[in-house]
């Protein structure tokens, strides 16, 4: 497969992707707050609090660290879950 080509998968993720991301982003800043992203967790799954767990999903996610998902890092971690590949010019990581 060509390595820069958007397949058609991709573009379904990034459509689904970008719904959620508004749906977790309350503030809408365009960017994921830990605390929208709990809130997320939380509402998804009312039984599962453990603030760790989502503390260390958060990080994973967060790849530059600053604290917030911007769509980049959401999208990347939405495709890597469900296995969609990225096109690579997306899926190189922030420079820092
Ligand atoms: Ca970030």
């Amino acid at each position: 497969m060509e390595k820069n080509f958007i397949t058609s998968d991709f573009v379904k993720q990034v459509h689904q992707c970008d719904t959620l991301f508004t749906d977790i982003d309350t503030v809408g800043d365009c960017q994921i707050s830990l605390l929208e992203f709990e809130a997320y967790v939380q509402k998804r799954n009312p039984d599962k609090e453990d603030h760790d767990e989502v503390m260390k999903e958060f990080r994973k996610i967060d790849i530059n660290q600053d604290g917030y998902l911007d769509f980049l890092e959401f999208l990347r971690a939405c495709c890597l879950k469900n296995g969609v590949p990225m096109p690579y010019e997306l899926n190189v990581h922030d420079k820092v």
